[in-house]
């Protein structure tokens, strides 16, 4: 028989959530053949990442995993023998008693978010009784050592990324409107939450020597570049040129589109956790903007990120890439944008070559997947 699996997501903001937890599920059905069921209580958010969601089906299966409205009053249910509570989402108190009814108790886990901390290590497999029930919830750390959860990658992603980069770049680019990139033309991505530095960045790529070619998702973080460009608004399809800068609007696209943008582009700008990630296995160099959080604990997180990444990089390419992150975070004592620009231009083809060693690094500090199977199936002996 299967393990059954309980995963739930709450929508809190953004698509950070929906996107770890479908991507989790999915990984888990793929790989490990688990019987997995994803309680989601917006499936509008579900749905701009995987348009095939039906927003309004109470239960659906997409890609082998059962898809559940998580709707109140909660439906009576028999607990999977495994449950993932992602990222401190409450479950149902009725769901929560039939879970401490169940002989043996379900192995509960609370999925945390990811973070290149060293503390992480001291807190991933933690224990945590609940106060009146006779069940044990485990804190469960994503992260870039062994001694974490490891990383949300697909055992067979690099293997997908070559493929692509080698049979389907052409159509790819067709398929957005665009041409296969010029000789000397920088091809970047940029998903990002609102942020004070966006006009310095574009000032710079528009004054830059050779062309950059900007391609933006729909999201957040269009009003900002209407106001740059002096537009009233933008949509998909639209595209406007400033100097050496043409910047295009995309549609969102589905999960794995996305990784196609981020494998076809030179230089990916991602924000939150799953993109940030996902940049990092692409391959290519990337400048990653923290989820910005009360008391700027984000830029610990931040720095925390940094001095792992930049670790093996000769000194200036290393201090071109700390600077343009921590600019593009607002750390007051980040250089201006202008010259942070011109920095990671002179070591770009540095930077470039230490993406590539450290995608091949991040493969050995073990993928999520495998190691929640492993912490739950521990638990289940
Ligand atoms: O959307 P985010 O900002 O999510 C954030 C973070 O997860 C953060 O840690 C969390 O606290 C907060 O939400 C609530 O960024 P993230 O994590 O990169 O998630 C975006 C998802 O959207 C990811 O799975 C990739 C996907 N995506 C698409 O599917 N299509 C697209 O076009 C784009 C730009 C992204």
């Amino acid at each position: 028989m299967r393990a059954t699996w309980d995963i739930f997501c709450n929508v809190i903001d953004n698509y950070g959530d929906i996107g770890i937890t479908w991507r989790l599920a999915r990984g888990l059905v793929r790989e490990h053949g688990l019987a997995v069921r994803l309680w989601v209580d917006d499936l509008h958010a579900f749905q701009r990442i995987w348009p095939a969601i039906a927003v309004d089906a109470d239960q659906q299966t997409c890609e082998g995993v059962r898809v559940c409205a998580w709707r109140m009053p909660f439906p009576a249910t028999e607990p999977g023998q495994v449950v993932i509570e992602a990222f401190g989402c409450a479950l149902p108190e009725s769901y929560l008693t039939a879970m401490s009814v169940q002989s043996p108790p379900p192995v509960w886990i609370n999925l945390e978010y990811l973070s290149a901390e060293p503390w992480v290590a001291e807190h991933h497999g933690l224990p945590s009784p609940h106060p009146c029930l006779p069940l044990t919830k485990y804190f469960f750390f994503p992260g870039y050592t062994p001694d974490t959860g490891g990383l949300l990658a697909e055992a067979e992603l690099a293997e997908r990324r070559r493929a692509f980069l080698r049979d389907s770049m052409p159509a790819f680019w067709r398929g957005l409107g665009l041409e296969a990139p010029q000789a000397d033309e920088l091809r970047v991505s940029l998903f990002a939450y609102e942020n004070p530095a966006l006009s310095a960045l574009l000032d710079a790529w528009a004054a830059d020597t050779r062309p950059i070619r900007c391609l933006v998702p729909e999201g957040r973080v269009i009003p900002q570049l209407a106001a740059w460009l002096s537009v009233a608004g933008l949509q998909a399809g639209d595209t406007h040129r400033r100097g050496a800068l043409q910047l295009h609007i995309l549609p969102f696209l589905d999960q794995d589109a996305y990784d196609h943008l981020l494998w076809a582009c030179d230089l990916n700008f991602v924000r939150g956790e799953d993109s940030c990630v996902r940049a990092q296995a692409a391959a290519r160099p990337l400048v990653w903007q923290a989820y910005p959080q009360a008391g700027r604990a984000h830029w610990d997180k931040l720095d925390a990120l940094l001095s792992r990444y930049v670790g093996g990089l000769p000194r200036e390419a290393a201090q071109a890439v700390d600077d343009l992150w921590r600019c593009w975070n607002g750390l007051p004592d980040a250089p201006p944008m202008g010259s942070c620009w011109g920095a990671w231009r002179a070591r770009q083809g540095t930077i470039e070559a230490h993406a590539r060693g450290w995608a091949v690094h991040l493969g050995t500090v073990g993928r999520l997947t495998d190691k929640l199977v492993d912490f739950a199936e521990n638990k289940l002996k």
